[in-house]
């Protein structure tokens, strides 16, 4: 496995290169022209600058998080042809910076969703949660909360310029079924996957967080079935997963371990993050550590190693600690996700420690 970590950028993020060099086993940097919104061309300069920092400070830049998909690529609209020419013209250029792997979703309207960005944990942290009951049909006065609470960051898909345009952006889905959204997917990685192969890059989807329809809205990467649909409907090892535990496992109905064990040749990205599930279905974003929440996360990494999974690896969401939240993007602060680097590689350590010995 190949650790990585997500970084926005040299004028984006408060944690820089030089950090993120001195947590043990880090190899790779996730990164992604975070300036530019679905459907923008991305130009070869920007590409081979932030390439350039980040090999220049000798890690990796096999993995890209994300290039967004434009709504019309969703919704199906005429306009899609124009935008699905934009998306493979990126997906070459990255091929010349050394990516191998570009994480992506489809989602429509939002990425992942929370109702509180910053709850308190008993032990004094905060943390990134979901208030099933406050996600009414109303997704204005959702976001009009999330606004007020969010400070100087928000969530990606979020982003007030996009919300101002939200009516518009609800009506335009108004007849996506989710029949019509997996074709649309079909569509996108038909016309994608075979430039993919011929690049060497692996597509892998992000599922949707959380694994349900919200505000109305079909979501459609959420279960075991959902991705065996997905990942058949164009059968190449370059149609792929992100497997995100912190997203699938908002379910408890999803046996992640299982899932990895059935999906491990089709998953390039691993995401790796743990929630609690409460009884009436909400969820707060805890510790790495399995003990703490409700995904079994020393099983999930167990399922990885039996499998000698050799794909991208990154601790996800992290908790806020020791006060960084005033100064850092919801859900990506520098601790808890360096202390889940550490609870990851220890696990995986462990387990190689035991199979040398030829202990199973
Ligand atoms: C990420 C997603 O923060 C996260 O949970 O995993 O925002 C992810 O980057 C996108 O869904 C991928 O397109
Ligand atoms: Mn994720």
């Amino acid at each position: 496995m190949n650790m990585t970590w997500r970084w926005y950028g040299q004028d984006n993020d408060n944690i820089m290169l030089d950090h993120i060099r001195q947590i043990p086993g880090v190899t790779g940097i996730v990164w992604s022209l975070h300036e530019k919104v679905a459907g923008e061309v991305w130009e070869m300069e920007r590409i081979r600058e932030v390439a350039d920092q980040i090999t220049g400070k000798g890690f990796s830049t096999a993995v890209v998080e994300s290039v967004n998909v434009h709504d019309d690529i969703k919704i199906g609209l005429p306009s899609r042809d124009k935008y699905i020419d934009i998306y493979i013209d990126t997906i070459r250029k990255l091929a010349t910076v050394g990516v191998k792997v570009i994480c992506y979703n489809f989602m429509p309207v939002f990425d992942w969703t929370r109702t509180e960005l910053y709850k308190e944990l008993p032990d004094g942290s905060n943390a990134l949660f979901y208030e099933k009951a406050a996600i009414s049909e109303n997704p204005r006065q959702m976001v009009d909360r999330i606004l007020q609470g969010a400070g100087s960051f928000t969530m990606p898909g979020w982003e007030p310029e996009r919300l101002a345009k939200l009516d518009e952006l609800f009506a335009a889905y108004a007849d996506v079924t989710e029949e019509k959204l997996f074709d649309n997917l079909k569509y996108f990685l038909e016309q994608i996957i075979p430039v993919c192969e011929e690049v060497d890059i692996k597509m892998a989807i992000h599922p949707d967080d959380p694994a349900w329809p919200i505000f109305g809205l079909p979501r459609i990467i959420r279960s075991r079935d959902t991705i065996r649909r997905m990942l058949d409907m164009v059968d190449s090892p370059y149609n792929g997963l992100t497997f995100c535990t912190g997203s699938l496992g908002t379910n408890p109905e999803n046996d992640l371990p299982a899932m990895i064990r059935e999906f491990h040749d089709r998953i390039h990205f691993a995401h790796i993050r743990n929630v609690k599930v409460f009884d009436n279905g909400d969820f707060i974003e805890v510790s790495h550590r399995g003990k703490d929440g409700s995904v079994d996360i020393a099983e999930v990494v167990r399922a990885y190693h039996e499998n000698g999974f050799k794909g991208y690896v990154r601790p996800d969401h992290g908790r806020h600690l020791w006060g960084e939240e005033k100064n850092c993007r919801p859900g990506y602060g520098l601790y808890d996700r360096a202390l889940g680097i550490m609870y990851l590689l220890g696990v995986w350590d462990s387990l190689d420690n035991a199979t040398s010995k030829g202990v199973e």
